[in-house]
């Protein structure tokens, strides 16, 4: 008995982050791309950690810098904590806190930056 509990209990902790994890496609058929609502994209969505986005573009049209708030308000790619540019990238939500993700070029005229609030599971 004592053994099926710690069997549940290990189940309990692990199953959240390695099968409900869910992947998430920016922009779906939009992609990440100018011109796109991701505020709309956002709507309905709740992410948790373990969740992957994936930001698919043209590679050499667009790229994805990971900021602050300060860098998203602004659209400043500094401080810069991370950039991709593959036209695929796979990023995991790997800690409880506020993501920022702009595109450099894109984000002042087109508000191409995506903001996503991440929660424990
Ligand atoms: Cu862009």
């Amino acid at each position: 008995m004592a053994r099926a509990i710690d069997l549940l209990a290990i189940a309990l902790i692990v199953f959240p982050s390695m099968v409900l994890a869910t992947e998430y496609v920016v922009g779906d058929d939009e992609g990440w791309n100018s011109g796109v609502d991701y505020y709309a994209w956002l709507d309905g969505k709740t992410f948790y950690v373990g969740d992957v986005l994936v930001f698919n573009y043209n590679a050499g049209d667009h790229n994805v810098i990971v900021v602050d708030a300060d860098g998203y308000d602004k659209c400043s790619a500094s401080p810069n904590w991370g950039s991709y540019d593959s036209g695929n990238d796979v990023i995991t939500l790997s800690s409880p806190r506020d993501n920022y993700y702009i595109c450099q070029w894109h984000c002042d005229y087109t508000d191409q930056k995506l903001k996503v609030s991440v929660l424990q599971n």
